[in-house]
C-alpha cells in the first residue's frame, strides 16, 4: 500500500521536479561550500581547494562600513572548475542560466550567469574569505559574496554554504 501511495505521488509530480530535485544543493559541510546543480564537475570548495584557484582583490564599502579590501577567489573560477560554460560559449541556453548562492540561515541570491563572466562586464563578484588580510569573522565568513560597483549589499551573501547554477 505504501509502494503504491509512493508511485502515486511520483506520477503526480510535474514533469522535470525529480531533476529539480536532483540538482540541489548537498547538506551543508562546516568550513565548505558545495558547487552544485546543473554543472559537469560538481565539487567542494575547502580552504585547500581554494588554495589552488586565483586570486583577487575588491576595494569596496561594507553596509554601512568604510571601505576594506576584500580578497578571495572570482565566482567565475569557482564556475570554470565546476565546468561551466564561459565567455562566448554564454549563448543559447546558457545565456539562461542563473547561480544561486545560498546562506547558512537560508538566506540567498541570484546572478545570471553572465553577470559572473569577465567577457561581459568587469563588474567583479569575488567569494571572499579576507577581509584587509584577516580571514573574516563568523559572522561573515568563512566565505562571503562580495559584489564591485554594486548598490545596495542584498547580495553580499554572508556564511555562503553553497553556489548553485540552474538551467532556467
Ligand atoms: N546570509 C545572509 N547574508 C546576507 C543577508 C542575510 O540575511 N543573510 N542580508 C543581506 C542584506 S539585505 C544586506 S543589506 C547585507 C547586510 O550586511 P551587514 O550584515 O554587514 O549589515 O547582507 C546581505 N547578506
Ligand atoms: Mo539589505
Amino acid at each position: 500500500m505504501k509502494f503504491r501511495l509512493a508511485v502515486l505521488l511520483f506520477l503526480s509530480l510535474p514533469p522535470g521536479a525529480v531533476a529539480q530535485e536532483a540538482a540541489r544543493c548537498p547538506a551543508p559541510v562546516a568550513g565548505a561550500i558545495a558547487i552544485a546543480g546543473d554543472v559537469s564537475k560538481p565539487f567542494v570548495l575547502t580552504s585547500a581547494v581554494l588554495a589552488e584557484l586565483p586570486r583577487a582583490e575588491i576595494r569596496a564599502e561594507g553596509h554601512g562600513t568604510p571601505a576594506a579590501t576584500y580578497s578571495g577567489v572570482p565566482l567565475r573560477a569557482l564556475l570554470s572548475r565546476a565546468g561551466v560554460v564561459e565567455g562566448a560559449g554564454i549563448r543559447g541556453r546558457a545565456a539562461a542560466q542563473v547561480i544561486v548562492v545560498e546562506a547558512g540561515d537560508g538566506y540567498r541570491a541570484s546572478f545570471a550567469l553572465a553577470e559572473t563572466d569577465t567577457a561581459f562586464t568587469n563588474r567583479p563578484i569575488l567569494v571572499a574569505d579576507k577581509m584587509d588580510g584577516k580571514p573574516l569573522t563568523a559572522e561573515y565568513g568563512p566565505f562571503q559574496i562580495i559584489v564591485g560597483q554594486e548598490k545596495r549589499h542584498a547580495r553580499w551573501v554572508r556564511q555562503v554554504t553553497c553556489i548553485r547554477v540552474v538551467q532556467m
